[in-house]
């Protein structure tokens, strides 16, 4: 018989806290920067509930110089009376019962399926204190709770109360929870609250709740401070008050979802002024979406499931594009802009150059996909297209709307030709292929290994640093392409004229994908696609183009991270001797190495990939080992897709003025900041 560990006893131990604290991955992923940020999540749903529910309008997030963080609302007040089953007040059993809270009330959408949505509790498992105050029926009443390494137990224990719910006998007319506490480091790999995240995690969730304040905090950080590092400001300017006040910022949005869609097209053409909105429910499930049809040619439909993004698409999707088809040719069809004859207008034809946000609500939700961001319940689907279709319609017979329909109408008739011709270009493209294998031969140089895990490709600017970088690398698993010339903007061009290009041919063939819906990562011929180019102004836009096309034409390779900037540096330090070289990728950098370096030393400038030998290219560019290599993710696909507009767009003003903010093209760069990175072999997790 095979040994007896379990019983009932330790099962019921083991469903508590202490099982959050075995294993915190089960409960938020991993105990990565992402862990960190979930756990702030878990506190702010339960706010974000409430005021969805109606009864609280205001959320503040406060992140402090201890580590801390703080979430409160003006809602009702967790419950603070005695739960008569457990014996214990509500609050206890909200941060100390797995998957206890308002959330499974009947009426509210509770999430489940997701890692989101495991409760405050956990939160509170994985803090080395928590703190809660709530005000309710005239009341202020707190709590506390702590983890600590017990000696006598040898065990950590979780989210211990540090005594019982307290009424402090302070009267008050307000309502509403706060809730403080700080992440255990003996848990985290890193404790420390990213302000980018959570200020766009927070913009997002106010665009998604519209009418509802969201304020955030930063007491680490100064407004001035803020400001200085770039922040968001187009025009600086540092004030007295800012030299102490923390930074903070207000999110509200009285148009919700359809001012998200008109700040995914700020700066773009636009076919109608206004974003068409519609909200409804059926059969459970809350449907919401915002669209506008824009002058450029992809399509940008950014969905939601409670709250949650969907990058990777499901049957919500499915829904809102089967519906968005049908009427659009049912009203073409009934004003005669289709012929009887005309077949019907593709959906994709007509979703061109069109930006949407779809946010539905719903029970028992199911993730799936490789990121687990893919709705896979099938039942949202017919819902969410009746939805659509009835909101589409309703829109499309008011006698004021008939121009937004005709117009988008042309649009789609217009990009269905052009399909047309993509298709047939696609295919002579295709017929070239054999061809195009053998011009590869001459440009690519070709790794010996056969192993896409290991294999690496370089993207090299120039021929002549591509030439260095075939001596530098290690054949068997580095390949490196050398680009002539800029390959062409992809923003403005549409796909077979993308295609048409033959350094973008070239790439597409050596990777091996395909692209567009039929990008398919089984086929990747490299798992690092490594971008290398100058550490100036056209290397810079050059990178910029190359993930713009990555991005748009092979979104999955770019969301499976499998896109990365090599980081050349940017100057060495050296003694005229030779007896040190020291290379620094960036100006403080450079600074820790005159100091290192002492007397006497030397410094030289790199203003390209080309001034490098092979030797020193290996050595600070291309060698696993010592390279500074950044990993590209488009977590943050709106503000990726806003930086590409504003750089790749019709609007130079602002690609001027962006590229003048931006004269540091290094490490700390624009776009670095703009898209989440991380360093390679970093975080375990993303
Ligand atoms: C539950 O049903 C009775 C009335 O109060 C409902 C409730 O849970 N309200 C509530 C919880 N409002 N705010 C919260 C809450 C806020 C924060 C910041 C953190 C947590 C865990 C809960």
């Amino acid at each position: 018989m095979a040994e007896k560990h379990y019983n009932a006893s330790d099962l019921t131990i083991l469903e508590g806290l202490d099982a959050v604290r075995l294993r915190p991955g089960m409960y938020i992923g991993s105990t990565g920067p992402k862990g960190l940020h979930h756990i702030l999540w878990e506190i702010v749903d339960n706010a974000i509930d409430e005021a969805a529910n109606g009864y609280a309008d205001r959320i503040d997030v406060r992140l402090y110089k201890d580590g801390s963080a703080s979430v409160e609302d003006n809602g009702r007040g967790i419950p603070t009376d005695i739960h008569p089953k457990t014996k214990v007040s509500g609050v206890q059993v909200v941060f100390t019962q797995l998957h206890a809270g308002g959330k499974f009330d009947e009426h509210n959408y509770s999430f489940s399926g997701g890692l989101h949505g495991v409760g405050a509790s956990v939160t509170n498992a994985l803090s080395k204190w928590l703190k809660v105050r709530v005000r309710r029926e005239g009341k202020t009443y707190e709590m506390g709770f702590h983890s600590y390494y017990d000696e006598k137990k040898k065990k950590y224990e979780s989210g211990v109360p540090t005594g019982p719910l307290t009424d402090l006998k302070i009267r008050t007319k307000q309502h509403g929870s706060f809730v403080q506490f700080l992440p255990d480091d003996a848990v985290f790999t890193n404790t420390e609250f990213s302000l980018a995240t959570v200020s766009h995690r927070l913009n997002e969730l106010a665009f998604l709740n519209r009418g509802l304040t969201i304020t955030l905090t930063d007491e680490r950080i100064t407004r001035n401070e803020y400001l200085a590092q770039g922040g968001e400001a187009e025009e600086v300017q540092l004030d007295l008050a800012g030299a102490t006040e923390p930074y903070s910022v207000t999110f509200h949005y009285e148009g919700g979802i359809s001012d998200f869609v008109g700040y995914l097209n700020d700066g773009k053409s636009k076919l109608y002024q206004k974003p068409l909105y519609y909200r409804a429910e059926k059969d459970g499930i809350l449907v919401e979406f915002a669209i506008q049809h824009t002058g450029e040619y992809t399509e940008n439909l950014f969905s939601f499931v409670n709250n949650i993004p969907t990058p990777e698409g499901g049957f919500h999707e499915v829904g809102f594009r089967t519906g968005m088809t049908r009427v659009l040719n049912d009203y073409a069809r009934e004003n005669k802009l289709l012929k009887d004859k005309d077949p019907n207008l593709v959906g994709e034809a007509s979703r061109e150059g069109l930006s949407a946000v779809l946010s539905i609500k719903m029970k028992n939700v199911q993730f799936e996909g490789q990121t687990k961001t893919k709705l896979g319940n099938p039942e949202a689907r017919t819902p969410v297209e009746s939805c659509t279709v009835e909101g589409l319609r309703a829109l499309a017979a008011e006698p004021r709307m008939k121009k937004t329909f005709d117009e988008i109408i042309k649009k789609a008739q217009g990009a269905a030709r052009v399909r047309l011709a993509a298709r047939q270009a696609k295919e002579t493209a295709r017929a070239k292929n054999s061809i195009d294998s053998l011009m590869l031969v001459g440009k690519l140089a070709a790794c010996s290994g056969r192993k896409p895990e290991q294999n690496e490709l370089f993207i090299v600017e120039g021929d002549s640093a591509g030439g260095t970088a075939k001596q530098a690398r290690v054949r068997q698993f580095q390949s490196i392409l050398p680009l002539r010339g800029k390959p062409l903007n992809v923003e403005k061009k549409r796909l077979d004229q993308v295609l048409a290009n033959e350094e973008i041919r070239t790439i597409i063939s050596a990777l091996g994908t395909g692209i567009g819906t039929e990008c398919n990562l089984d086929k990747l011929n490299y798992h690092k696609v490594i971008i290398l180019s100058d550490a100036d102004q056209d290397g810079f836009h050059i990178r910029c183009i190359l993930l713009t096309f990555f991005y748009r034409y092979m979104t999955p390779l770019v969301m499976a991270g499998h896109v990365y900037i090599g980081m050349p540096p940017l100057y060495k330090v050296y003694k005229a001797n030779g007896s040190v070289e020291e290379y620094a990728y960036d100006d403080k950098e450079l600074q820790e190495k005159i100091d290192k370096v002492g007397r006497g030393y030397l410094i030289q400038r790199y203003k390209g990939l080309g001034e490098m030998s092979a030797e020193q290219l290996w050595t600070t560019t291309m060698d696993p080992m010592r390279r500074n290599l950044i990993q590209v993710t488009v977590e943050d696909a709106v503000a990726a897709d806003n930086m590409i507009t504003t750089l790749m767009g019709d609007r130079v003003d602002k690609r001027k003025e962006f590229l003048a903010r931006n004269a540091n093209f290094n490490k700390e760069d624009a776009f670095m900041k703009r898209v989440k990175t991380k360093k390679e072999n970093g975080d375990e997790d993303e």
